[in-house]
């Protein structure tokens, strides 16, 4: 036993000056960023005390799996190969963990052909890409559905679609049961969009689709970028998802630039559309085939407000401050107004600096400025005035106004809501891998919390409601975590009253960084 001991704590010792040795004291980190092959389905997960009676159903979430094929690798993370990972809760105390890629035409193009097949990425391969590939690329455009998870209903057909995502108009259809793939959408709407209309390219999208109250259907967005600058317009459609397939036009309006966007906000008659003064450049676009590197930013403009009336589509614009987001946290309307809140950064360059070569220098990595700041927007809309507010309420942890993958109860969507969970990278503004996981009230001060444990690195927190809910935050937070020191990652449990892990699952394999999910209390 002593022997033992003696040898583990020696094993401890010894990984330790290794990893101190070779990256510094972020033990682990790398790991987020490093291709994991293997696929599982239905592995048995033990939690180390019973779970919650009522938490049935599976977390989905995707992610990172593989950052290269072959000779070639990404330089930029968001380019991974979409790996799927799902946690299902049987309701009997048991629960199951299975991994799988998705398995787009990308991937399998690239497995079969044992290199990265030429799709459109956020950013290059090295080596590069020939100047014929590059071409393929582009008219082939992105295929690798690795952002998000959602669920659409199918009225018509009575059944309930899931889907993968990325910032695109194609999606692919998935089994959240076994994590299998389907087939690839790109659904067709109207007659003047997709092909229809000569010289669009219709590309740009959300994927971060968002409910429409009181009703089964969902809201995105679709931009068409104008190749003939001369002969039409750009322009931004706001979409109503029916099913996966079937699609309608709220409204469609011209712009002289397309922005990028990430996400946006639905209202109980509102869609809301921040468009930063990121910019497609057209022209850089055909010739580089990148979209990371044909986005032009123009820190000196202000922020263009889209507000759409989803009852009749009419449209609304207004200008605020110069400000980026990724992802907006909820929105609501009260007293004539429409509050807004959004994760904020003051310029697009966080998105850029996840690109491989610098996530895994730790002198790079703990240079760029990684804080998000949560801002509130107020919309008058019969004055036609946007004022905001950050940092209010105030808090004693100041961190927590710095969170981003912020979630918040579904069930308070498009109302009136108090708390948001997200996650806060360089907690102390300094390391990139002290990660914090937050909880910020936005109604009064005093409530924040937050929770930290040094080598441990987490992704973005789902909040599943408890069933019989009493208050807001009556229910637990499902979080990936991976644990540096033994190198595995984990499902923690937290109960968000505290913010405290209730118990925790270690799994057989690592899961790299996953970025968003959601729960289907269906899928048992
Ligand atoms: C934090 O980063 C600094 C360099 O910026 C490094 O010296 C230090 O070891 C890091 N600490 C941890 C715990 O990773
Ligand atoms: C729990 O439920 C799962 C799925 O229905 C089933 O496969 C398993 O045998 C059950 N285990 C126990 C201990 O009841
Ligand atoms: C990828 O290959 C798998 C296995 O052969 C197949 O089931 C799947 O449909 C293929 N994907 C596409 C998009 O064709
Ligand atoms: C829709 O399907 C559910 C079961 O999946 C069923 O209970 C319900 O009656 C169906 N509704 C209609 C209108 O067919
Ligand atoms: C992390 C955590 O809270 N783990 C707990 C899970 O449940 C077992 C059994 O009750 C406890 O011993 C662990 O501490
Ligand atoms: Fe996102």
């Amino acid at each position: 036993m002593v022997k033992i001991n003696a040898l583990k704590l020696l094993g401890i010792l010894c990984g330790s000056c290794l990893w101190t040795f070779c990256i510094g004291e972020d033990y682990g980190f790398q790991l987020l960023f490093t291709s994991i092959n293997d696929e599982l389905e239905d592995a048995e997960i033990r939690f180390e005390r019973k779970l919650p009676v009522w938490l049935k159903g599976t977390l989905v979430r995707n992610g990172f799996g593989r950052f290269e094929m072959g000779e070639r690798h990404f330089m930029h993370s968001f380019d991974a190969f979409a790996k799927l990972s799902s946690w299902r809760f049987n309701g009997n105390k048991t629960a199951y963990f299975s991994t799988k890629f998705i398995q787009s035409s990308f991937y399998n193009e690239s497995v079969a052909t044992n290199d990265i097949a030429p799709y459109l990425l956020f950013e290059g391969v090295l080596p590069p890409f020939g100047s014929y590939d590059k071409l393929k690329a582009l008219v082939r455009g992105i295929d690798n559905m690795n952002v998000n998870v959602y669920k659409f209903f199918n009225e018509k057909e009575n059944i309930s679609e899931y889907v993968a995502l990325n910032d695109f108009w194609k999606i692919y259809q998935i089994s959240p049961r076994d994590l299998s793939t389907r087939a690839a959408i790109v659904p067709q709407v109207g007659e003047y969009l997709l092909g229809g209309q000569l010289g669009f390219l219709d590309l740009l999208s959300s994927a971060h689709p968002l409910p429409e109250p009181g009703t089964n259907n969902h809201i995105t967005f679709l931009s068409s970028v104008s190749l003939l600058p001369f002969w039409s317009s750009n322009a931004i459609n706001l979409i109503r998802i029916k099913s996966a397939h079937d699609r309608e036009v709220i409204a469609r309006w011209d712009v002289d630039r397309v922005p990028y966007m990430h996400s946006f906000s639905v209202t109980e008659n509102y869609a809301i559309l921040f468009a930063s003064p990121f910019y497609v450049n057209v022209v850089r676009m055909l010739q580089k085939a990148e979209p990371f590197e044909c986005l032009d930013w123009y820190p000196d403009h202000k922020t263009t407000v889209y507000i759409v009336n989803l009852k009749t589509g009419e449209l609304k614009t207004m200008t605020t401050v110069n400000v980026f987001t990724m992802h907006h946290v909820n929105a609501y309307e009260r007293k004539g107004k429409i509050i807004v809140d959004l994760s904020a950064y003051p310029s697009p360059e966080f998105v850029k600096s996840l690109q491989m070569k610098i996530l895994f220098d730790p002198a790079k990595r703990n240079a760029f400025d990684a804080h998000a700041l949560l801002k509130r927007f107020r919309i008058n809309l019969e004055k036609n005035k946007i004022n905001y507010v950050d940092r209010e309420p105030k808090t004693k942890i100041p961190y927590t106004v710095n969170l981003d993958m912020p979630t918040i109860n579904e069930n308070y969507r498009a109302r009136r809501y108090c708390f948001v969970y997200g996650i806060v990278l360089k907690k102390d503004n300094i390391n990139l891998s002290h990660i914090s996981i937050v909880k910020r009230d936005m109604c009064r001060k005093g409530r924040d919390k937050a929770l930290f444990m040094k080598y441990h690195y987490p992704s973005e927190a789902w909040f599943v409601p408890n069933p019989r809910q009493k208050s807001e935050d009556d229910g637990v937070l499902l979080v990936p975590i991976l644990d540096g020191v033994r190198q595995k990652s984990y499902l923690a449990i937290i109960n968000p009253k505290t913010m405290k892990i209730i118990n925790r699952s270690y799994l057989p394999i690592v899961v790299p960084f996953s970025l968003h999910g959601r729960f289907f209390d269906e899928i048992i």
